[in-house]
Order: structure tokens, then sequence, then C-alpha cells
């Protein structure tokens, strides 16, 4: 008798490096699964949903094998990690090498060949799981940067299959993708989809001209024409928020009282400067908070009138270049506030810890001026975060001209965070501006954001994979 599989055939799967649940266990010992936050859940939930799909990711502890379940009206497949491969695979090749290479080299990429080898394992384990609960014909939709081999794979066992790809994280121009001893593999690789979706049109477009220079393939606009005939698409679909759903939260009547407590537990500012990151070097809070600084210290920007809210969560702190970066913003904070700050009224207030979604929709409508300065960014939610949450269309947003999200939103006070000085000037016409200027603005950014939320970025990537003329 052969093995029945675990769960039967789905016309729809999504891959991913992790399972879209978080586990939580309480005081007694017994562990629950929860969605875990963010936009991508949000989207791609209903559709799972609808069509009773598959979801294939790692669940976040090494060494353990966790049996597929069923949540949330559809599956859960979850992907085995040994310590090793978490080691190499994610904290190495994804993001001691990819990440930092796909940010413009803002720090140095790692090139280790161990690192390589666990990327390919564990990208066809993902590829044999997915291979496996796919139905004939069915749609495949691989995520990010972690599983950029997954496409060419599935594709090797599973010619019937649908494949979408996307990238979120920025794709880099020729003369630094260049750098990577397995550039070719990874073209390759994302070459296995059919569509390939980037956040903006520069990524599509850096892609297609590699696949054409260094792979010597046919090119036609979006279209790659690949060896066996087959035509696969490289296309940009900017990601978005759940625009609605911040929205309301930040109109919430709990939202709004914390929002209050929130300016008086920082003294009652006249005028507050938020920033929210992930604690990452591409986000560019070291330069941001020293431009802040600066103006604090030349006597711009008065303490105990003006006050800068900074919020990092905990990333990624067993690779090296975070720790790193870790001890140099508390430096330099505490550098600001121990030599700039009145006693009682810090100019910066710094905290490294991770919030709920209510409490950061209190933050955005707290704030009278949200500063985002990535030094690259495939396209930072933050930013259209914080415009959802302005109902009154007052406010102001600081936006890096390296944010794919200033593609959109070209309203933002636009600085580049490598001007120090026209970070400053910035940050000072931000305050100062007249309300009709920040209104008009804000209006702008409202319209955009609102048009293209979450939900148009999902339904308009999977359109256009369904658009592909099937194999099956
Ligand atoms: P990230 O690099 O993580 O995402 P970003 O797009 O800004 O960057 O998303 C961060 C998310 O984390 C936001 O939803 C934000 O609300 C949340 N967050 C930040 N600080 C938090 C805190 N202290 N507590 C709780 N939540 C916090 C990657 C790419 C981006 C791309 C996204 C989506 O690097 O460029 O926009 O994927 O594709």
């Amino acid at each position: 008798m052969t093995e029945q599989p675990a769960i039967a055939p789905v016309d729809f799967v999504v891959v991913a490096n992790r399972l879209p649940v978080d586990r939580s266990t309480d005081e007694d010992g017994n562990s629950a699964w929860r969605t875990s936050p963010g936009g991508l859940v949000t989207a791609l939930e209903p559709v799972m949903q609808a069509q009773h799909g598959a979801w294939v990711g790692w669940h976040g502890a090494a060494d353990e094998v966790v049996e597929p379940f069923e949540y949330s009206g559809y599956q859960l497949l979850p992907v085995p990690l040994s310590t090793q491969e978490v080691e190499e695979y994610y904290e190495g090749l994804s993001n001691g090498t990819l990440w930092p290479l796909y940010h413009d080299v803002v720090a140095k990429p790692e090139y280790h060949r161990e690192w390589w080898d666990a990327y390919v394992t564990v990208n066809q384990r993902f590829a044999d799981a997915a291979a496996a609960v796919a139905g004939h014909g069915a749609t495949v939709w691989v995520q990010d940067y972690q599983l950029q081999l997954v496409p060419q794979m599935l594709r090797a066992q599973r010619e019937d299959l649908r494949i979408g790809f996307f990238l979120h994280i920025p794709f880099p121009p020729l003369e630094l993708f260049a750098q990577l001893p397995w550039r070719r593999q990874i073209i390759e690789g994302l070459l296995g989809a059919d569509l390939i979706g980037f956040q903006t049109p520069g990524g599509a477009q850096n892609f297609t001209r590699i696949a054409r220079q260094r792979l010597r393939l046919e090119t036609h606009r979006e279209s790659i024409t690949l060896p066996s005939g087959r035509v696969a698409r490289a296309s940009a679909y900017p990601i978005s928020i759940d625009a609605r759903g911040f929205e309301s939260l930040a109109l919430s009547g709990p939202v709004q009282q914390r929002s209050r407590e929130l300016r008086h537990e920082l003294g009652d500012p006249e005028v507050l400067f938020l920033g929210v990151d992930r604690l990452d070097y591409t986000k560019g809070i070291y330069h941001r908070l020293r431009a802040y600084g600066e103006l604090v210290a030349e006597g711009l920007v008065d303490p105990a009138r003006v006050t800068f809210l900074q919020i990092a969560t905990p990333s990624r702190e067993r690779v090296e270049e975070y720790k790193r970066l870790r001890d140099e913003i508390d430096m330099l904070v505490g550098r600001i506030n121990g030599d700039l700050g009145p006693i009682g009224r810090p100019p910066i207030t710094y905290m490294h810890t991770s919030f709920p979604r209510e409490e950061m929709a209190a933050m955005y409508a707290a704030a009278d001026v949200c500063v985002v300065t990535p030094l690259r960014d495939g396209m930072n939610l933050v930013c259209k975060e914080y415009v959802a949450c302005r109902s009154n269309n007052d406010g102001a947003l600081i936006l890096s001209e390296f944010a794919g999200a200033a593609g959109e939103l070209r309203q933002a006070y636009m600085i580049n965070p490598y001007d120090v000085n026209g970070m400053k000037s910035s940050m000072m016409l931000a305050m100062n501006d007249t309300v009709q200027n920040k209104r008009r603005r804000m209006r702008a950014l409202r319209r955009q954001v609102f048009t293209h939320d979450i939900d148009a970025w999902a339904n308009s990537f999977l359109e256009d994979l369904r658009a592909v003329p099937s194999n099956a």
C-alpha cells in the first residue's frame, strides 16, 4: 500500500520562510498558535480561506518537527530547520550575504560556500514540501529573498504549476549583483517562475537587464524568453498596508485616549517627531538621529518644546552587524541626551522593543512628524501606516528617496539620508510649514495609500499570475 499524503492536494499554495503564525506558551506550559502581525498575512488570509489553500514555512523553532495542521480555514505545513541551517541558510546566506548585497552594499556582504550549500539544501526542502501539497495545475506563490531557488526547483518537478515569486527587498543593479559567486543560480532559480514581482520598476528592470546581459536571454519590455520557449515576466507590484484597518484602529476610542496619554508621558511637547523601524542598518536610524542631535546642539530645536520618539524593534540579534549597530545607536542617543538634555527633557526617547498594533497606531496618531530615512528599502510600510492614521489630514512625513515608497508618496518631504544638512532643513521645514501646505501634502498621500492598499496589491499580482497560460 502506498503511503497517504498527510494533506489533500490544494489549488493555492504560499511558500515563505516563516509560517504566518507564532507559538505562545502560557503559564501552565500549554502552547497555542496565533496569527503573526503583518500585512502579508492579512492580505493572503482571505485568499487562503476561500481556496482552502496551504502555507509552507518554518515554524520558528530549530531542531523540531511539527506535523501539518489546519489553522483559520487553511493548512499550515511546517518545514523543519536544524540549528546549523538557521545559522547558515537564514542568518548566514540570507541575512549576512543577500540582505546587504541587495541593499546597495550598505554593509559588507560575506561570501561563504558552506552558507550557500545550506541555502540550496533548505530551498530544496521548501520546494519539495510545496510540490507535495500542490494539486494538479495549482497556483504557487513563493515569497522573498530566502527562497529564490524554489521557483526553478518546483518547476523541475511540476511543469503543470503556475508559479509566482515576489521579492520584498530591492533587486540590485548588475554592477553590484555581479559580486555574488552564485549569481547565475539565483537568476535561473527566479526564472523558474511565470511571474516575478518586484517592489519597484527599477528592481524589475535590473533583473531583466541581468537576464539579457549575463544569461544572453531574449527580453522584450517585461518579458524574458527562456531557451525552452517559455516566457517569464518581471514586473513591479508595490506592496502596501491594510489602510482602512489602520485608520479605524487609530480612530478607535482606546487608541485616541492612548495617543493623548503618550504625548502627556513625553512631557506634552509642542512638536513630536517619531521614528519607527526594525533595528537594521539599512533604515538610516543613525543618520537621522545625528541630524536631529545637531539641530538641538545648534539651538534650532528646543528640547523643552520638541521631542523625538525613536522606536526600534529588536531584529536579527545574533548577526554581528546588528550587534554593532545596536551599540552605535545606544551610544549616539546617550551622547545626545547626556550632552544636550535639560533635566527631565531628554531630546530623544529611545525604546528598543516591539509593540502591539494598537500602540503603534497610537504613536502614529500622536506624532506631528514621522521621519523615515532608509539608506535603501524595498518599500517601507511604516510611512504608509503613518499616513493611514492621519485622518485629519494633518502631520508631516519625511521620506528618503531611497525607499521604494518614494515612487508613490511623492508629496512627502523628500530627503537624501546621506545629506545631513539637507535632512536638517527638511526636519525644520516639516516642523514649521504652514497648516495649508501640510494638509495639501497629506491629502495627496492619503489618496495614494487608500487607493493602493494591500488587497489591491495581492489581487493585481494574482490576477496577472492567473492570466499566464496554463501548462496543466
Ligand atoms: P521590513 O524591513 O521589516 O520589511 P517595513 O516595511 O518598514 O520593513 O515593515 C516594518 C513593519 O514592522 C511595519 O509594519 C511596522 O509597523 C512594524 N514595526 C516596526 N517597528 C515595530 C515595533 N517596535 N513594534 C511593532 N511593530 C513594529 C521588508 C522590507 C520592506 C518592505 C516589507 C514588505 O525590508 O522594504 O516594505 O518587507 O514587503
